[in-house]
């Protein structure tokens, strides 16, 4: 409902205008998305984005099907969540640290293999635009906090109090506790991770979020790390997670899902394995994390898998933009 109103309120000015052909729909039935085969034509444009993002998708979209490239219609889709005070993972109004600080993560990746990154960057909302900055226009890859800071506010970025009254209230509310018990697919929920197929058939992602609610100041997340929180090969497909970070570091997940997609599995086998390489570890105790991935390979297939039942995405092909719910592994 809330989500409902930001697209109202965004498509009325003009913040992200989706594309009239765009048909926005919701599917029950993942079971829809696996069946595409691997014969045939490509499928292009096409967009695949975390959780419930339509408007995103929708903006990505529009962006492919004027002609843009699969870089700009990453950007341009996760600006979009960056923008919405409403989704507490990322960007402006996203839940804060401990200390009451909110501190962004965000990567970008191009097809052709380029990447920049900022971490626990504090008052910028599009920290999306400043990985792509940091991938385009300086020799490094990554840059980190205040030195992030000022490489945004030195390339015209506006500094912002990224605190909303919600969040702060919700932080104040758990302060009362200070119990760090992150709840599957509640509290952590909304990170964009995005990938995007241009006409070229050019591969892009991105991925942002404001990381884990309450975690200690300074804690990164897998989003803005390369293989982690997302990784691209133009000539393989791309990969990128969401949920308990620490776990899909310590699996390096999207590497893994397009390397097994180079050698020869499905986005939808890959995405499983990489699920199965965390709730496989012996003695590993799942119940209360979630972890979820999407991928797509070259001819545009798809694939998407959580550990916890929840997890949805949406997908924006041959003209239609649909929220899909997830297979999952914990059918227990
Ligand atoms: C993190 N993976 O910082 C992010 C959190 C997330 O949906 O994805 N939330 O660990």
């Amino acid at each position: 409902m809330k989500r409902r109103n930001f697209i109202k309120k965004a498509s009325a000015t003009g913040l992200g205008l989706v594309a009239a052909s765009t048909v926005l729909a919701s599917c029950d039935n993942q079971e829809k998305d696996k069946k595409v085969t691997s014969s045939g034509t490509p499928v292009r444009p096409l967009v695949i984005a975390t959780w419930d993002t339509p408007l995103a998708v929708g903006t990505a979209a529009e962006v492919l099907q004027k002609g843009g490239t699969a870089l700009e219609a990453v950007e341009q889709g996760c600006r979009i969540e960056e923008a919405n005070e409403k989704g507490q993972s990322v960007g402006k109004g996203g839940l804060p640290d401990r200390d009451g600080n909110v501190t962004l993560d965000a990567c970008i990746m191009n097809e052709k293999g380029d990447y920049g990154a900022v971490l626990a960057v504090k008052d910028i909302k599009h920290v999306i635009s400043v990985a792509r900055k940091v991938m385009e226009e300086t020799p490094h890859v990554l840059l980190a906090g205040e030195g992030a800071k000022k490489f945004a506010l030195e390339n015209g970025f506006e500094a912002e109090n990224l605190l909303t009254e919600a969040s702060k209230k919700a932080w104040e509310k758990w302060k009362i506790k200070s119990e760090y018990k992150p709840i599957i697919n509640i509290e952590n929920h909304d990170t964009i991770g995005m990938l995007a197929i241009d006409k070229e058939g050019n591969i892009s992602g991105a991925c942002t979020t404001s990381g884990l609610a309450y975690k200690m100041a300074g804690r990164v997340g897998d989003s803005p790390i390369i293989g982690s929180g997302l990784f691209v090969d133009n000539e393989v497909g791309g990969a990128t997670a969401t949920g308990l970070g620490e776990e899909v570091l310590k699996t390096v997940g999207s590497f893994l899902i397009v390397e097994l997609m180079r050698q020869g599995k499905s986005p939808q086998e890959a995405c499983e394995e990489a699920i199965g390489r965390i709730v496989n570890k012996p003695g590993k105790d799942f119940k209360d994390f979630q972890v979820a991935y999407i991928a797509v390979n070259k001819m545009g297939e798809t694939g998407a898998y959580s550990i916890h039942e929840h997890f949805s995405y949406n997908l924006f092909k041959d003209g239609t933009n649909t929220n899909i719910k997830s297979d999952f592994y914990n059918k227990s």
